[in-house]
């Protein structure tokens, strides 16, 4: 859009006054901010109702993404960067003597995610606008988002995150457009005189309110906004003869009162399985209506709207549009299933046992009375259709009945015509192992959609020094067609330009220098190699691996403190379910051992580690430019894919990785010399599986480094553990290290090794940061909802250059 800074100041003015009544210095920072961000709602509103308008007008099909996280980062810069306004309104507000900033912190950052799958979400809501494909959000509008993180003597501690304390900019209520939904009750179906048609009576339901919260997603530079909606759950509006209590409203208010903190890992809470009915049954009775009021005939509809299964959690789109198709437009079972599985299509984020959804019949059949007949009957059909063909037993381990249990991911393969993973690797172990009896079944069902990343946010608005270099050297088209990024690469032997890449790496250290020191009051130098871990504390993403590694280095330097050693800062951003103990015991060991290491003066400034408390997306954004190495070492074949590896990589951070998740891609877009790669391989992982001949103890009977590092978690070296070290050990030696981190120890070690290197050849460094930038585009999440919306939606979308 077009906007002068003299316009926005007036703008602004008006504004403040029209809010408030008061003169600008009266107003805090986050009072400037809520003038500053309704002000960009208004910039928006033009761009946001003529996509919606022209959505109707022309009918294109709709994609609706369900998702039950979103993790969308703060807003404000964001919006005025797609709106074209970012330099105006900046340069407007210091006009106007606000610290821009400044407010720009003063927007709570939404947690209404966990960790990657949320962020993809929310990277693919950026990109569908920027692709110009018609894409909708459906997930919960959670009152508090995930907790925020602290750290009391080491420990995590969480606190509630009241994120919509001030009311939320971005939104917008429509409580006209709310519908309700049922829960428990009796269900039974009977034959309606006049029509003939079998209509199911409900007794003593309990009934929600589903009440929609829109939030505009917009385009880069391209005038589109897209929705993302967000339900609330409220009570019905109260009937003459029946009054609400307290207690009947705070029960309906639980279902989207919190995020579910779990990360990979399935909680089977009834109110869990409450939301997952709660956004699903909403979403896609607000997607029939709205569809029912353009459109005369249902039979079209697979052609013109498409819903997106974003891990099993909204797998109940799948009975709820058959309910609604069977009940309420009275089609055959056979029509609406067509339509149903036309409609719908899945993604897989993880192998994780522990993370694939199972709900137990006799409580679905409780909760759900009408949607368990659904399913049933699906299961039914299922096997009736199968089994001559595939054989009892095989169609017995996929149906979506087993053991007393419904299987999520079977029945979200089974109502779709899409099943995808988020890596090659993954897709592949999908089709080997964990779905491999449905993908006998469904081959042309299953496809590879590597995730990606919106360089907007990454790159654009998190690092704008080295945007302004890129611009420098190879003008701005980069900015909306990532593939322009590979042009960098004829400056790879041009001393000038690595030494600015150097200089911009070091400027993005220093301002995370700062913010470590105001924060944690920890000194660290710009100088040293920064080494970065970032994701959800778990313990398939080893965690462990990279402390006993930084153990290892204590040790060295005590042993010899004279030697030279390349400086090191270990970074660490992690939060750990609050029920996952030994997730928990982890982060007191780092706590701890930062406490032992950066107070030790035999150090000497060459060994800090920093733990930075409430990791989120905005603290990513500071973390991710400032990294040189970040770090990717999960036990091979358990990080479906990762995205921070892409983060960083696209911010000239080399890998530290294992062959897993997305890695491999990235190793095979940057080649093997451009990133350090270490640890077993997938092939190797599944050979000790299947030979059951891993022991840990041997490793450690054999090594004496080994012995030396893991002695240090019991014998006191370090200070404040007794359990947890002992705990941490015991996992390794006693119950035999579930994830090979004993195994892959010594060639982490010599991965680190090999990195201490060639930091001291800063030139090839820059080359090999420089090799990573380049590829980024690849990783693009603009590139991967266009796959996206050419194979699995069948949608139109921006046809660019890049779009392959
Ligand atoms: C995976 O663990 C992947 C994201 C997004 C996570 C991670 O490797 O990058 O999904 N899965 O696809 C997850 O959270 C519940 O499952």
């Amino acid at each position: 859009m077009k906007l002068t800074t003299a316009q926005f100041k007036t703008d602004y003015r008006k504004l403040l006054k029209t809010l408030y009544a008061e003169e600008q210095d009266e107003l805090s920072t986050s009072e400037q901010f809520l003038v500053l961000g309704n002000l960009v709602r208004q910039y928006l509103a033009d761009q946001w109702q003529q996509t919606t308008a022209e959505y109707n007008r022309t009918q294109r099909k709709q994609v609706y993404y369900f998702s039950i996280e979103f993790l969308p980062g703060r807003l404000l810069e964001s919006n005025l960067l797609n709106l074209g306004i970012l330099d105006t309104v900046r340069a407007g507000s210091k006009e106007l003597g606000l610290d821009f900033d400044q407010l720009v912190a003063a927007e709570p950052d939404p947690g209404l995610g966990n960790g990657g799958l949320g962020r993809l979400a929310s990277c693919f809501m950026d990109s569908l606008a920027s692709m110009q494909i018609a894409g909708n959000g459906n997930g919960i509008r959670y009152r508090y988002g995930l907790f925020k993180q602290a750290f009391i003597n080491g420990y995590q501690v969480e606190l509630p995150d009241d994120w919509l304390r001030n009311g939320n900019v971005w939104e917008v209520c429509k409580e006209s457009k709310a519908c309700t939904v049922r829960f428990g009750g009796n269900v039974y179906l009977r034959r309606d005189e006049a029509s003939g048609q079998l209509v199911p009576v409900y007794e003593n339901t309990q009934d929600v309110l589903a009440v929609p919260y829109d939030t505009a997603m917009l385009g880069y530079h391209n005038h589109v906004g897209n929705t993302m909606r967000l339900w609330s759950a409220e009570l019905p509006p109260q009937a003459d003869d029946h009054y609400y209590t307290q207690a009947d409203k705070a029960a309906v208010a639980r279902i989207t009162e919190v995020l579910y903190p779990d990360d990979s890992n399935y909680d089977g809470q009834l109110l869990r399985l409450h939301q997952e009915y709660f956004f699903s049954s909403a979403g896609v009775q607000s997607i029939i209506r709205h569809y029912r009021r353009h459109q005369q005939s249902l039979v079209d509809l697979g052609r013109q709207i498409a819903i997106h299964i974003n891990d099993t959690h909204p797998t109940l789109v799948i009975p709820e549009l058959m309910r609604i198709l069977l009940d309420e437009e009275h089609l055959d079972w056979s029509v609406a299933w067509r339509i149903t599985t036309q409609v719908m299509s899945y993604t897989n984020h993880t192998i994780l046992q522990e993370a694939l959804e199972k709900w137990p019949q006799d409580m679905l059949a409780r909760e759900l009375p009408r949607i368990y007949q659904i399913i049933a009957e699906i299961d039914r059909r299922f096997r009736v259709e199968m089994t001559p063909i595939y054989g009892a037993e095989r169609v017995q381990r996929s149906a979506p009945f087993g053991d007393g249990q419904v299987r999520m991911a079977y029945l979200a393969v089974i109502g779709s015509h899409s099943t995808n993973g988020v890596a090659k690797l993954h897709t592949e172990l999908l089709q080997r192992d964990v779905l491999a009896d449905l993908y006998a079944i469904y081959p042309e069902r299953f496809n590879n959609k590597t995730n990606g990343i919106t360089l907007r946010r990454w790159v654009q608005l998190a690092n704008k020094p080295l945007s302004e270099l890129l611009d420098q050297q190879i003008g701005s088209g980069w900015r909306s067609a990532s593939s322009e990024l590979e042009t960098v690469k004829a400056y790879q032997n041009d001393p000038a330009f690595l030494a600015k890449l150097a200089q911009v790496k070091l400027t993005n250290k220093q301002r995370l220098a700062d913010y470590v020191a105001a924060t944690l009051q920890i000194k660290i130098d710009p100088i040293a190699l920064f080494d970065v871990q970032i994701k959800r504390l778990h313990a398939y993403k080893r965690q462990l691996l990279h402390v006993l590694g930084i153990i290892d280095l204590y040790q060295r330097i005590k042993a010899a403190p004279d030697e030279h050693y390349q400086a090191r800062v270990h970074i660490f951003g992690a939060k750990a379910a609050p029920s996952y103990y030994y997730a928990k015991e982890i982060i007191k060991l780092i706590n701890a051992l930062a406490d032992l290491v950066n107070h030790d003066p035999a150090m000497r400034d060459r060994l800090k580690i920093v733990f930075l408390p409430n990791y989120s997306v905005s603290l990513a954004e500071k973390i991710i430019p400032a990294a040189d190495i970040g770090e990717q070492i999960s036990t091979a074949s358990k990080e479906a894919s990762g995205t921070s590896n892409m983060k960083l990589m696209a911010n000239g951070a080399l890998a530290l990785a294992t062959l897993d998740g997305a890695n491999i891609e990235i190793r095979d877009a940057v080649g093997a010399d451009n990133l350090f790669l270490f640890g077993l391989t997938v092939d190797e992982v599944y050979a000790y599986y299947a030979q059951q001949n891993y022991r840990a103890q041997t490793l450690y009977d054999q090594s004496p480094r080994i012995r030396r590092i893991l002695d240090a978690l019991v014998d006191d070296t370090i200070p404040g553990i007794q359990t947890e070290g002992r705990d941490i050990y015991d996992s390794l030696l006693r119950f035999n290290d579930d994830y090979f981190v004993v195994r892959d120890l010594e060639s982490y070690l010599a991965a680190q090794a090999q990195i201490d290197q060639a930091y001291q050849d800063q030139n090839q460094w820059q080359q090999r940061a420089l090799e990573n930038i380049a590829f980024a585009g690849r990783f693009s999440a603009d590139k991967t909802v266009n796959r996206y919306a050419e194979d699995i939606w069948h949608v139109h979308h921006q046809s660019r250059p890049e779009t392959k």
